[in-house]
């Protein structure tokens, strides 16, 4: 076994770029031949979670439970990102405390609200705009940005392959 485990928690707006990054630096991982695992919306909120919504308290216990989930696999050795808005910090610190020291990395996908609703690459934005979709994080629900993230990526001024570039190198030396 040639790895430490650990989790990269990324975390950020809908449409910030967090599951694209978070496949490009799994991508990398995995041709370093390091074992990993990909937490997304995709894979939990279909399956364990498909009895949570987007009120307030349903995206606490879906963070909780992929904060639980998270740990399961790193505790088995698995190198494991997880890529939700998460937008609350006492969720995400609570995560942080779940884990042995060290093990928690916050990746702050900082894409500005308007970059992100520009984007709107499933138009969800101009949906909530509207009044068709409640409760849509940096509209008419809260994101909390990090205020000391391990890393930061500004998808303004690098590209998916810059910003995966850039988290690779700063995670590197430690595992
Ligand atoms: C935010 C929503 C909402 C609301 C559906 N608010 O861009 P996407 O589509 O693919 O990513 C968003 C995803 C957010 O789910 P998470 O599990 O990451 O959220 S949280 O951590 O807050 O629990 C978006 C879609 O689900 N989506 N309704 N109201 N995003």
């Amino acid at each position: 076994k040639n790895q430490k485990p650990c989790v990269l928690w990324f975390t950020g707006l809908s449409g910030s770029g967090k599951s694209t990054i978070a496949n490009e630096v799994e991508k990398q991982l995995n041709l370093m031949n390091r074992h990993t695992f990909l937490l997304d919306g995709d894979n939990v909120r279909h399956g364990l979670n498909k009895d949570l919504g987007f009120t307030e308290a349903d995206r606490i216990e879906n963070i909780r439970r992929v904060g639980e989930v998270a740990k399961l696999m790193a505790d088995a050795g698995l190198i494991v990102l997880t890529a939700f808005i998460s937008p609350f910090r006492a969720e995400r610190e609570m995560v942080r405390k779940m884990l042995p020291e060290g093990e928690f990395i916050e990746i702050f996908v900082d894409t500005p609200l308007e970059v992100a609703e520009a984007r709107d690459v499933k138009g969800l934005y101009k949906k909530a705009r509207s009044g068709a979709l409640k409760n849509f994080t940096g509209i008419d629900s809260p994101y909390e940005a990090p205020e000391n993230p391990e890393i930061r990526v500004n998808t303004v001024e690098m590209t998916v392959q810059e910003a995966a570039e850039h988290i690779i190198k700063q995670i590197l030396p430690l595992k």
